[in-house]
């Protein structure tokens, strides 16, 4: 077997530890109920996601009242900002005033990129910690993002401490690393899902899909089609008032996000999932007559009309308008449970729905039903199946993954952030089973899909739907600490995944999600301090 390299830099660091080194790599995968409480983790190996490698070493910098952030030589806008960010994000919890400035030398936290950097990828990084100072390092000022959330978590949750001597090489698995939100049953305001952009960001999640259209609201302007927004988001499941976004309010959560180096993935589901547009345009429906609102959470009951040519017009018109206002490469067209479009029309419209997004210059995302179809050369298809999903099903996404479209992960009945943990959990669904914090997080997703091989997954996902979940609470309840567990499936090396080392390094999280007043599932097997 061969084994990746990152893989074998981390064991090579383990072999090579003296007794002051320690390595975030852990291995065994059974909690032990019965067991003493597990000792604390040193700071090093509490970093999640675990990175490819880290030890401690030497004396620390003491970061204190005369830290200052540098941004290094070249001048480059965007690493000023990075380091910007950083001070922002730093100052809260230290008290501290940590101003930004130029240059490279002298002592404080370095930003510094370098085209060169080995092994760092898109998005790797290196960080170096001693009495001078702390150095973090990338081919990239994402890198240097992601360098500076692993520097936050090296620090205490509160007040000024030492950054212990050190170095963490990293870089991630996966280039894709998700969270989705579905805005359409139930509303939710940008600022709302700016401060989950906030949250998922620190963990190095890099992408945001957001679920925007939907049986139950629309929650998206389009100048071409006004009553969209209008009348199909007007509503949403159980009859309270629902909302939209403005096109500035979308492109202020995509800047926002993007500050973060979170891409957003916008979806308009078609062609089923479709009953607020069609409650808003008449000309929707074969039949020509405006469908009512609809509040309930059944799925698979609508559908565009698959014969018509107006609805090629809409939907040049709604994806021409999203990919305007959308920077990042890819447009999600859903493409799942079209239970009321018979096969042969799904597959027609599913050409030209594709054809719409490449005319738009974007790549398309749908969900993984589109492999029963005629995927499009590059198209990424979502699986959400679960351990029960029909095998032919599973066979026609390895058979477009053999033809070159990459797959995200999603499967429902571990990465489904809306299925209840358990009986008692009050939000939620639970037609997948239910998924505890183990169960979400110990699979390998290089491997879990027969015939896609690692090299044909793109990342993993984690959607959160919201027929059960209306307010901020039961949001964070159902996302954490589950989403916790995705972005370390995301970023750590398979070498580093393993339930036991995991559940300590998330137990060491949760000071952090208390102060920042994060409303998460305290998870029985979990060590919580
Ligand atoms: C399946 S996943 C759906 C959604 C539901 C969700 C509830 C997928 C592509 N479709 O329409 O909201 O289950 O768990």
């Amino acid at each position: 077997m061969r084994v990746p390299r990152r893989t074998l830099a981390a064991l090579l660091v383990l072999a090579a530890a003296p007794a002051a080194v320690s390595c975030t790599a852990a291995h065994g995968d059974d909690a032990r109920p019965g067991d003493e409480p597990p000792a604390a983790l040193a700071p090093y190996e509490r970093l999640l996601p675990a990175p490819v490698s880290a030890r401690a070493q030497g004396p620390g910098y003491a970061f204190g009242p005369g830290t200052v952030i540098r941004t290094g030589l070249t001048q480059d806008e965007e690493v000023r900002r990075v380091g910007e960010l950083l001070a922002e994000q730093l100052r809260g919890p230290s008290g501290l005033p940590l101003p930004v400035v130029g240059g490279a030398d002298g002592d404080g936290i370095r930003l510094r990129l370098d085209e060169g950097a080995e092994g760092a990828g898109e998005e790797g990084y290196r960080l170096e910690s001693g009495p001078g100072g702390v150095t973090l390092t990338a081919r990239t000022p994402a890198g240097l993002f992601h360098a500076g959330q692993t520097l936050r978590q090296l620090l205490p949750v509160s007040g000024p401490g030492t950054v212990p001597g050190g170095t963490v090489t990293d870089a991630p698995r996966f280039a894709y690393r998700g969270a989705m939100v579905d805005v359409a049953r139930h509303f939710f305001t940008v600022e709302q899902v700016k401060r989950y952009v906030d949250q998922l960001a620190q963990y190095k999640v890099n992408t945001l899909h957001l679920h925007l259209t939907d049986d139950q609201g629309w929650r998206i302007a389009i100048d071409s089609w006004p009553k969209l927004a209008r009348t199909g988001g007007a509503g949403q499941v159980g009859g309270g008032p629902g909302g939209y976004w403005t096109k500035e309010q979308y492109r202020e959560l995509v800047a926002y996000a993007g500050e973060r180096y979170v891409d957003v993935v916008p979806e308009i589901d078609m062609p089923g999932h479709v009953n607020a547009a069609q409650s808003a345009y008449a000309e929707l429906n074969c039949d020509g007559k405006a469908r009512e609102p609809y509040t309930g959470i059944k799925v698979g009951f609508s559908s565009l009309c698959v014969g018509e040519e107006r609805t090629y017009e809409f939907i040049d018109q709604v994806l021409g308008e999203l990919a305007e206002l959308t920077p990042g490469k890819y447009l999600h067209i859903g493409g799942d449970e079209a239970n009321s479009t018979p096969a042969a029309d799904y597959a027609a419209f599913m050409d030209r729905a594709q054809a719409v997004v490449a005319k738009h210059g974007k790549t398309v995302v749908a969900w993984h039903q589109l492999a029963t179809a005629r995927p499009a050369k590059g198209a990424v298809l979502q699986y959400w199946g679960h351990d029960r999903t029909p095998a032919a099903e599973k066979a026609a996404v390895a058979a477009a993954a053999k033809a070159g479209n990459p797959v995200i992960l999603s499967p429902a009945d571990r990465l489904y952030l809306d299925m209840k943990y358990e009986k008692a959990t009050k939000p939620g669904l639970a037609w997948t089973g239910y998924v505890p914090v183990k169960r979400a997080y110990s699979w390998d997703p290089g491997s879990y899909l027969n015939g896609v091989p690692e090299s044909a997954v793109l990342g993993v996902e984690a959607p959160l739907w919201t027929e059960t979940i209306a307010a901020r609470g039961d949001w964070e309840l159902m996302a954490y600490p589950r989403v916790l567990g995705l972005a370390e499936l995301g970023w750590s090396p398979a070498g580093a995944l393993g339930w036991d080392g995991y559940r300590r390094r998330l137990a060491a999280q949760g000071p952090r999600l208390d102060a920042q007043d994060i409303a998460y599932y305290r998870a029985p097997d979990v060590p919580w301090s």
